[in-house]
């Protein structure tokens, strides 16, 4: 009796012991708030050694005004806390554990972007000088939480956030990524998957790929057969696909709820057999090309000297103007080999005064930057330094998507299955380790107007192959535009990189897992 007694004593007090080690070791409430892991690294944090926690009376408080950020925070944290946070307008009638969102005009020195999150044990106070601020401050909050938050069903709590000040804001104003719809084709759903996973990393602009040699991908209804003949395939042959008007103005919308600004591009001279398919009278020689679904380029022009080319390349760009609230318009320019020199410059500044006729900023690859071009006109380096150099010389702006750097579509190394190697393997560490300032001579640092990472689509044909891609090289881009390059250092990023991998996971994001970061904590998550 007794010494049964004594063994359920044990036991129970075995249990307890158990008990304790593993909760403490699990549950351990996050207390220091710089030892979180963001991506991109904020300005400032300083942490003052407690925690706040999200509870059944967590509530959001905004202004009318900004609700509908409110509500997205609402939306990323109610499916896994299960908790029914609710976005409120009037002032609370408890004090306890709420979120606060507010714009302070005399936060000024915020800027555009940035913002101030104020944690202590009972409230949560995010403040920004703009509604962009808000959003960035949004994607802050999310990563302080457990990476459980990210999944769709309900999960266990705690739900704590150390306590402390975050000070926050974007070195560079344009952080992007673009999408190459045009090789193989994306539809509404997956291109705001792709905003939503920029959105994550506080980028504010995705360039959209719209026309190439494989692909017309956006309807214009002055010459309708650019779509319906223009976007009936892609590369390996397949039905391709396009956007209406409407689901276009739908893409625009979701960015723009989003703080992200749509580049659309229309490639041109070169990259346009798609077009030129669709019109015999856009060629030279009156005849109409076949459809194009091969990955050659480099072999097609507009006719340049043709009046209705340009009638053609007007009609294209006032529609568009009419579809993009942002203020660039790109006109590709890139690799026209089949167009002579003498006459890809005219060309060039004839589309560049098209584009500002229509309120637009042109933006062009590199190449365009040896025309004679207006101040505002935006060139994009990819390749040839000379031709960034020019731009600089020119005092252009420009944005920064080194092909050896910051190509999504470049292979990771010679095992990877998808993608392509012409300008180099691009491991996570490469992709991480430059510096927009240094990575061509004669670079100054007020005409860099940020950072683009463009995926191309020649090998990738759904959604799984577009994660595999950017994931985990997006998120060091992101921190590349948006952290002061002196802060900057692989070691922290690799150890916050592995950090994020169990956010991938939750949001079951098909990432690719280099060995040069430890994943371990991914693979905790079930
Ligand atoms: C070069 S980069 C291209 C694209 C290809 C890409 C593939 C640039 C401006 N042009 O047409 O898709 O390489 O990596």
């Amino acid at each position: 009796m007794i010494y049964s007694k004594m063994n359920v004593l044990m036991k129970t007090t075995f249990t307890m012991i158990c008990f304790f080690v593993l909760f403490s070791c699990t549950q351990k409430t996050p207390t220091d708030l710089t030892l979180v892991s963001i991506i991109p690294l904020p300005v400032s944090v300083q942490a003052t050694g407690s925690s706040f926690a999200l509870s059944a009376d967590t509530d959001i408080y905004v202004s009318k005004e900004h609700q509908s950020i409110a509500q997205y925070l609402a939306a990323q944290l109610n499916p896994a806390t299960g908790l029914d946070i609710t976005v409120k307008t009037e002032a609370p009638t408890s004090s306890s554990s709420h979120i606060y969102l507010s714009i302070s005009p005399e936060e000024k020195d915020l800027g555009e972007e940035g913002y101030l999150l104020e944690i202590s044990e009972d409230s949560l106070k995010l403040t920004a000088n703009n509604p962009a601020g808000l959003f960035r401050g949004v994607q802050t909050i999310r990563q302080l939480l457990p990476a459980k938050i990210e999944m769709s069903t309900k999960q266990e709590g705690p739900w704590e956030i150390p306590t402390g000040t975050i000070r926050d804001k974007p070195q560079y104003a344009f952080r992007g990524a673009m999408l190459d719809v045009s090789r193989h084709f994306f539809g509404v759903e997956d291109v705001k998957q792709y905003i939503d996973m920029i959105a994550h990393y506080k980028m504010n602009v995705l360039h959209l790929h719209l026309s190439d040699d494989q692909g017309w991908r956006i309807e214009i209804k002055s010459w309708p057969n650019l779509t319906k003949h223009g976007g009936s395939t892609q590369v390996g042959g397949g039905k391709g696909g396009f956007y209406t008007q409407e689901q276009y103005k739908e893409i625009v919308q979701y960015a723009q709820d989003r703080f992200i600004t749509i580049i659309p591009e229309i490639d041109m001279p070169g990259h346009t057999n798609a077009a030129l398919s669709s019109y015999p009278e856009l060629n030279c020689d009156g005849k109409a090309p076949e459809l194009y679904t091969g990955i050659e380029v480099g072999f097609s022009s507009l006719c340049t000297s043709k009046e209705i080319t340009y009638k053609f390349i007007e009609d294209v760009i006032k529609e568009l103007a009419a579809l993009t609230p942002g203020p660039y318009i790109h006109i590709g320019g890139d690799e026209s080999h089949a167009t002579k020199k003498e006459d890809y410059l005219p060309f060039i500044e004839k589309v560049q005064d098209i584009v500002q006729k229509y309120g637009k900023q042109p933006i062009g690859w590199e190449e365009a930057a040896q025309a004679k071009l207006k101040g505002n006109t935006v060139i994009q380096y990819w390749s040839n330094p000379d031709h960034a150099k020019e731009a600089f010389a020119k005092n252009l702006q420009v944005i920064m998507s080194p092909a050896k750097k910051a190509y999504m579509d470049m292979q990771y190394d010679s095992t990877t299955a998808l993608g392509l190697h012409w300008a180099a393997y691009i491991e996570v560490d490469s992709a991480y380790i430059w510096d927009m300032e240094t990575i061509v001579a004669g670079a100054k640092k007020e005409n860099i107007l940020g950072i683009e990472a463009p995926l191309w689509t020649e090998t990738i044909l759904k959604m799984d192959d577009i994660e595999y891609m950017i994931f985990p090289r997006l998120p060091g881009y992101a921190e590349i535009g948006w952290s002061p390059a002196s802060m900057r250092n692989w070691d922290s990023y690799k150890r916050r990189l592995g950090e994020h991998g169990a956010r991938f996971k939750a949001m079951n994001i098909n990432y690719y897992p280099s060995k040069l970061v430890d994943w371990s904590l991914a693979k905790e998550v079930k």
